[in-house]
């Protein structure tokens, strides 16, 4: 993470040292709107970028699975500026939504990881990730640098655009250079995750729920136990729970709240006590220092302070190592899930 933040922002011209942005810094500047495309972990980073985009660049977004956009047949123009992000840079359904949008004339650039990889030569322009290979099947660091990368460009989009004024721009790239430290706490987290995890690793299901920017970061939380402990999990927005899910609580069911203290969090708390009425065992994700939601849920995860666009970066970290324990735990193989490939190529 930190490699992928440090040094890359010309901060004087004002210009984004990210592989080729600069050359396509106009088009993405005057799109009428940005489509992100991208399939799994990918998706989600793409969530965190809508929220990020539409807040600092005021320019509305779609985040489409690629495995659905290239199979309907959406409007699409020259005016769209598409943004596919891919670990692997090999997935099938992103490539094919990639070469479906450029035959309409809009502008692609690619988030991935592997230099060169098919989707890289693909796009017309894109930002390499750099986060090195992921051993696993299942991606993780790439979920982090992929975000990063995203926040970098919805800073200098905003900035460019005059959405953001210079003082902010600033301000929050100084945020963003505290992040790796921040991210650095979270991992020390460890042995407590390991304890907690101790205590679930026999459920059937998960809930996992959070608003804002942390609603991507359940959905990821849910797809990493999926994938790896093979235990049932669903990710919601957590005002979504009483359209539905609330019907699934009971004292059997865990369900794991994002609840940083962030705009959401009154609200994330009155979700807590919803759970907690109906004897849901809540562990719970906070800021340090919370005592609101510590009184009230099961197990508490302290994560340092953040501005909420950037909690994402560190709020996600404990949920892959819980997601790491319980799978060890249950004797599962975290590198080579069964059933998945590191690039779905087909
Ligand atoms: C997308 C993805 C991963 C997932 C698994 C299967 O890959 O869905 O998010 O963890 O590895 O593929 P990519 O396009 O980001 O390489």
């Amino acid at each position: 993470i930190a490699d992928c933040m440090r040094g890359r922002l010309d901060v004087k011209s004002g210009r984004l040292v990210l592989g080729g942005l600069r050359d396509y810094m106009k088009k993405f500047q005057n799109a009428h709107r940005i489509i992100i495309t991208a399939c799994g972990t990918s998706w989600h980073a793409g969530l965190v970028a809508e929220y990020l985009f539409e807040e600092f660049a005021r320019i509305p977004v779609e985040v489409e699975y690629a495995s659905e956009f290239r199979y309907r047949n959406p409007v699409i123009n020259e005016r769209d500026f598409v943004i596919a992000i891919s670990q692997s840079g090999e997935t099938a359904d992103t490539l094919a939504a990639i070469e479906l949008a450029k035959s309409k004339g809009a502008t692609i650039f690619g988030v991935c990881n592997v230099v060169g990889s098919s989707i890289a030569r693909a796009t017309h322009a894109g930002s390499y990730t750099h986060a090195g290979p992921e051993i696993g099947v299942a991606s993780t660091k790439a979920f982090t640098a992929q975000i990063s990368v995203l926040s970098m460009m919805a800073l200098m989009l905003g900035y460019q655009r005059g959405t953001l004024p210079e003082g902010q721009f600033i301000q929050f790239l100084h945020e963003l250079e505290t992040v790796p430290a921040k991210v650095e706490k979270a991992l020390a987290l460890n042995s407590q995750v390991e304890e907690i995890a101790k205590q679930f690793k026999d459920v059937r299901n998960f809930l996992y729920l959070g608003r804002g920017y942390n609603f991507p970061v359940a959905l990821e939380g849910a797809l990493k136990l999926k994938e790896i402990s093979y235990i049932h999990a669903e990710g919601y927005p957590a005002a979504e729970m009483k359209h539905g899910p609330i019907a699934l609580i009971d004292e059997e069911m865990p369900v794991v709240f994002i609840a940083t203290r962030d705009s959401s969090y009154e609200k994330v708390v009155s979700n807590i006590q919803e759970v907690k009425a109906r004897k849901g065992k809540i562990i719970a994700v906070v800021t340090e220092g919370d005592t609101m939601v510590k009184k009230m849920a099961d197990h508490t995860i302290e994560i340092p302070s953040s501005h909420e666009a950037f909690v994402p970066l560190i709020s996600v970290i404990p949920l892959q190592l819980l997601s790491y324990h319980i799978a060890v735990m249950r004797g599962c193989n975290v590198d080579q899930p069964r059933n998945l490939a590191k690039s779905v190529t087909v």
